[in-house]
């Protein structure tokens, strides 16, 4: 009876362990484990956060819009432990340029950069390429073929200045003329914003002139004391291709003696905080959102291509719209 019982014991002790070996993915025997080393040595290879180390050239600190973004961008690194070596260009396309050579000469996983401008990336792209670094484009696009860079992950310009070019319909039914203050000459949002601005504005709204304040407050505000000086009270509305320029602009109305937001309507893009302390006064009346807090998606899509995923030719940020009328409510929730 008891060898009966040991007997039947072990024949379930069997058949325990060939199904066990049947049903599993991993290798049955330390010999067969080094039948697959490629498998598991592509595993060792694979990058994770931690031991990623990435050049990131930065345009500058032009706005607010960019202050927020390069904190993003900054924080971000180190809440993931990335290894991050970061450049300011001062809004010049050479330092730039010269920031992505070193960062190719000191051999890093991956490179991000918003281009300054759209043009003139080709040669250096193309030794980031040779080098075997993939790029990715943040915020800013650059004119250059598909294959020189992984992936764009930012806005639709575009659609932000149609945007506007809506809401300067509805603060203008009557029509009349306005001004316009362009971004950086030459630079993804300054072009695109003005084209999809033209796209959507009214037959009955005539943009008298348009000059770049170069996204800065100083420059809004120099730019619109000349507006004022040549056309006065003639001028209705005002489209600003940032908030900043719009915060220098409502400066030079109010020196002038006219009152922003109610002589003359005020449409800008951004939606940083101080837009929505300038809607809470009442002196502007619309701002088109364009989201600067990319760290978290950058990093998400550096790793990705590191290693190796083929990504999408544009990931594209969401973005709204926000009005005075839940300004404050909204304020505290701001994160720029
Ligand atoms: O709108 C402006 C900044 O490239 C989208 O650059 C960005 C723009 C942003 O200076 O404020």
């Amino acid at each position: 009876m008891r060898k009966l019982s040991s007997l039947i014991a072990i024949m379930i002790a069997l058949l325990l362990l060939i199904s066990c070996n049947a049903g599993s993915d991993e290798p049955a025997s330390d010999d067969s484990a080094s039948d697959a080393p490629a498998a598991s040595e592509s595993t060792a290879e694979e990058k994770t956060m931690e031991n990623l180390v990435v050049g990131y050239a930065q345009i500058g600190a032009e706005s607010e819009w960019r202050t927020a973004n390069t904190a993003s961008i900054k924080e971000t690194a180190e809440q993931l432990g990335v290894d991050l070596k970061f450049s300011d260009a001062q809004q010049k396309q050479e330092n730039q340029i010269a920031a992505i050579r070193s960062y190719i000469a000191e051999g890093v996983d991956v490179i991000g950069f918003s281009p300054v401008v759209e043009t003139g990336w080709e040669t250096v792209l193309q030794e980031a390429k040779d080098a075997g670094i993939p790029v990715i484009m943040v915020d800013r696009r650059a004119d250059v073929p598909r294959e020189l860079y992984a992936t764009y992950l930012g806005s639709d310009f575009v659609e932000e200045g149609r945007k506007a070019g809506n809401e300067m319909n509805n603060l203008l039914p009557d029509g009349g003329k306005i001004v316009e203050l362009v971004g950086t000459v030459g630079s993804a949002p300054a072009n695109d914003r003005y084209s999809g601005f033209r796209e959507a504005l009214a037959d009955n709204i005539e943009i008298i002139d348009s000059q770049s304040g170069d996204f800065t407050r100083a420059g809004g505000k120099e730019v619109m004391e000349a507006f004022l000086k040549n056309y006065g009270d003639e001028i209705v509305g005002l489209y600003a291709h940032n908030d900043d320029m719009a915060i220098g602009a409502i400066q030079a109305i109010e020196e002038f003696g006219l009152q922003p937001g109610v002589d003359i309507k005020i449409v800008s893009i951004d939606a940083v905080r101080g837009a929505f302390e300038a809607m809470i006064d009442g002196k502007l009346n619309v701002t088109v959102e364009c989201n600067p807090l990319l760290g978290p998606q950058f990093y998400e899509l550096a790793l990705r291509a590191v290693n190796g995923e083929e990504l999408p030719e544009w990931v594209p940020s969401e973005e709204s719209i926000y009005y005075p009328d839940n300004a404050s409510e909204l304020l505290p929730e701001r994160q720029y």
